[in-house]
């Protein structure tokens, strides 16, 4: 649970560090499934077996491996069981239903980023909502945890407090895509905030997390990743939730959308199984039983 001073952190900077929530074991056990996956490559899954939605560098021009990779999978929760577990994990759907005060929660999406050592490279600034047009409102929370220690040397998130509140900037933040240092990520240049903003200062500052915590920031907030050119690698997934009231936008793109059979404006808590529900009336539903550690060695292992 987090409590009332972290809560009003996260409204006023829109991240915030939940604290270490995996001990060694577990999160070997998501290491162990993330390095199978990585070892299949984006070309390994035969048809008939679970798989990640998507699978590419990010970095490149066709995805399939450039200078400066940073490796991203898209809902590995449907291809490997720790994945498949973690969405649930109580701690992290809790906290998220604390910081939206929503008492239900699904699945939006999840994503890997890796960025391997040495030459992993960046993630450009961005805000997450405006490039989720396929739902509405923009009021996700997205859980951020980090599998190796993320820090300014091997590429750790980056953050501009009070962001969330100024809008959608996101063609402002295209502008700033030349920044991919970290020496230069702090040059966020050309923007003031309203004079109503709580925070009316441009400020980014990179965000370390360690190993097994969980960082949370809003939809909204203002972030990106630097390089990689530490000799360690930086493994981090993202769950983006979102909450009950998300409706879906039939006119916008996204690489989600082909599992949403809705009609516009239908609510997305219907959209079905690529979209579960992980708290209802503020409850976590738990690891379904399918899921649980006994029964996991199945699936991506196989
Ligand atoms: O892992 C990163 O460096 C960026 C992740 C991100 O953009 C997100 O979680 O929304």
């Amino acid at each position: 649970m987090l409590i009332p001073s972290q809560i009003e952190m996260f409204h006023r900077n829109g991240f915030l560090n939940g604290g270490r929530i995996f001990n060694d074991n577990e999160l070997e056990e998501l290491r162990a499934d993330l390095d199978h996956v990585l070892k299949k490559g984006p070309d390994g899954f035969t048809p008939d077996e679970p798989q990640p939605v998507l699978f590419r560098d990010m970095g490149s021009r066709d995805g399939k491996g450039g200078a400066h990779p940073v490796w991203q999978i898209v809902n590995i929760w449907e291809a490997a069981p720790a994945f498949g577990r973690l969405i649930y994990h109580p701690l992290i759907v809790k906290g998220i239903s604390q910081l939206t005060g929503a008492s239900d929660l699904m699945v939006w999406h999840d994503q890997i980023q890796y960025k391997p050592a040495s030459d992993g490279g960046s993630t450009r600034w961005h805000q997450d909502a405006p490039l989720w047009p396929i739902i509405r409102p923009m009021t996700p929370v997205s859980a951020w945890i980090a599998l190796d220690d993320a820090d300014e040397e091997n590429g750790c998130m980056w953050m501009v407090p009070g962001s969330h509140k100024w809008g959608n900037q996101i063609e402002f933040l295209r502008t700033q895509h030349h920044l991919t240092q970290r020496e230069e990520f702090m040059d966020i240049e050309g923007f003031s905030p309203q004079d109503d903003a709580e925070i009316r200062t441009v400020e980014p500052r990179p965000w370390p997390v360690k190993e097994g915590e969980v960082s949370f920031h809003h939809s909204m907030t203002w972030h990106g990743s630097p390089f990689n050119r530490s000799n360690r690698p930086r493994r981090a997934i993202a769950i983006h939730y979102m909450t009950g009231e998300a409706r879906f936008v039939a006119s916008g793109e996204h690489v989600m959308k082909r599992f949403v059979e809705l009609e516009d404006g239908a609510p997305m808590a219907e959209a079905g199984a690529h979209f579960p529900s992980v708290c209802r009336n503020g409850e976590p539903v738990g690891v379904p039983a399918r899921l649980r550690a006994s029964e996991s060695n199945e699936g991506v292992r196989a």
